[in-house]
């Protein structure tokens, strides 16, 4: 049977972020985490890492009597009998996860996935292997590619919020990446600064926060200092169909595909605005808005509507996501990854899941630049030339720093339980007085 899992905790940790804008506010201060860590009576420690917030921690707490004394090599029926308890996803209006209402973030993180991967790492451990060689077809690459997401940020002296400054004066992007950068000169010499320190070759920026003429002039902007780059702009939805097709007409040289360009309105569904912009523009669409389960995938797909499914493990599993990867690559599609702020277990992750999904796949996102320097783990995954290696080291190949995740969960202790649900409304407020989330606004009009 082998080993058998010992023990279960799980840890809620807090970290610091910049004052970046999309579509649903400002983010705050902090962000916040839940981290699982499982032992296991071979000696081993495996761990996985979600989204934050008291639901989800509640719910991970719930597991453990489920999941200890269970055996590792059975994995995939401990994580089913929590995908079971869990019950059916509570705001499911039929138009994906993300109308960037982020009160309804919680109910769309599958939480039982931090325990899949905690899982999977002690059983990569024990049959010594890496965990994308449990999935799938095993290994299809070792170097995965990773793309520089950047974001318009807001000055935080215009709040009185604890936001951090002066964290790592190291490079340009260590300082760069805590001040304001509203404008294309600002945003091209911000993704300067992330290509000096981590070699990106490729860049999606955070749209949905100006006025979408200005985002695509910033595109523009981007498209002109690195013409070989591809370049996306993800404005969540927010734009209208009409000024979609418009301005992607106008500025098609610039992009390479994007990234939820439209939404639902006046009666049609995101997958149908999709479908009606690709057929006008001819430019490749990705999402994470409207392919967020299998019936809305099969939906989008009847209807044409997206090429790239950015299928994020936190929310489709990690044999989710490489079952969503598999059959994108039969079908001629293209798979990818959403994320959110995370740590750096889910940036081993997000290597582990890419090095198993077969085919031609888009860089994946991360949030982690903005992160970086405050990870959990013994060693960091570097992202070296725009790639991290995935290499034989079993399990996530990463070890977890036990001093450095109780400090993190000091941290959560510490601070205001109202940053523990995310909440961008809060920094926005300081911007715009009274400012509320409007699915068709984007942040800064109003
Ligand atoms: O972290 O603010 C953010 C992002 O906007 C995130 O919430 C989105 O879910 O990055 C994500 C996306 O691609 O839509
Ligand atoms: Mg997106």
């Amino acid at each position: 049977m082998g080993p058998k899992v010992k023990t279960m905790e799980v840890f809620p940790v807090a970290g610091y972020d910049s004052m970046t804008l999309t579509l649903s506010g400002c983010h705050s201060p902090y962000f916040t985490r839940n981290i699982v860590v499982l032992t296991d009576d071979a000696g081993h420690t495996g761990i996985g890492e979600i989204h934050g917030g008291e639901y989800t921690r509640q719910q991970l707490e719930s597991y453990i009597p489920h999941v200890v004394g269970q055996p590792i090599t059975d994995y995939r029926r401990v994580v089913n009998q929590l995908r079971h308890l869990n019950g059916k996803k509570a705001d499911d209006t039929g138009e994906g996860i993300q109308g960037l209402d982020i009160s309804q973030l919680k109910y769309v993180v599958q939480s039982e996935t931090a325990v899949e991967c905690a899982l999977m790492d002690l059983l990569g451990k024990f049959l010594e292997l890496p965990v994308a060689a449990l999935l799938g077809d095993g290994i299809q690459r070792r170097d995965v590619e990773f793309l520089g997401y950047l974001f318009y940020i807001e000055d935080t002296h215009k709040t009185d919020l604890p936001y951090l400054q002066d964290d790592d004066d190291s490079d340009d992007w260590g300082k760069l990446r805590r001040l304001p950068a509203m404008t294309p000169k600002a945003i091209v010499k911000e993704a300067k600064a992330a290509q000096n320190r981590y070699g990106f070759k490729n860049f999606k920026l955070k749209g949905g926060v100006l006025d979408p003429e200005l985002e695509m002039q910033t595109v523009k902007a981007l498209h002109d200092a690195f013409p070989a780059a591809h370049i996306n702009i993800d404005p969540n939805g927010a734009w209208s169909e009409a000024t979609a097709i418009a301005l992607v007409n106008k500025y098609k040289a610039a992009v390479t595909y994007m990234e939820d360009p439209c939404g639902p309105e006046n009666g049609y569904s995101g997958r149908e605005t999709l479908s009606e912009f690709k057929q006008a523009t001819h430019v490749p669409v990705a999402t994470n808005m409207i392919a967020t389960d299998w019936r809305q995938f099969q939906h989008a797909s009847a209807l044409k509507s997206v090429d790239i499914v950015l299928a994020d493990p936190h929310f489709w599993g990690l044999h989710g996501s490489i079952r969503m990867a598999q059959l994108l690559n039969d079908w001629g599609m293209t798979w990818g990854s959403h994320s959110n702020n995370h740590f750096d277990i889910t940036l081993a992750t997000y290597a582990q899941v890419a090095a198993a999904a077969p085919g031609h796949i888009t860089p994946v996102d991360t949030h982690y630049i903005w992160q970086d320097g405050q990870g959990l783990l013994k060693q960091s995954p570097e992202i070296r030339d725009g790639h991290i290696h995935v290499s034989d080291a079993p399990g996530l190949g990463v070890e977890i720093d036990m001093d450095k995740l109780h400090a993190a969960n000091d941290l959560y202790k510490k601070i205001d339980p109202m940053y523990y649900d995310r909440d961008d409304a809060r920094s926005m407020q300081y911007l715009i007085p009274g400012w509320q989330y409007d699915s068709k606004k984007p942040a800064l009009v109003r």
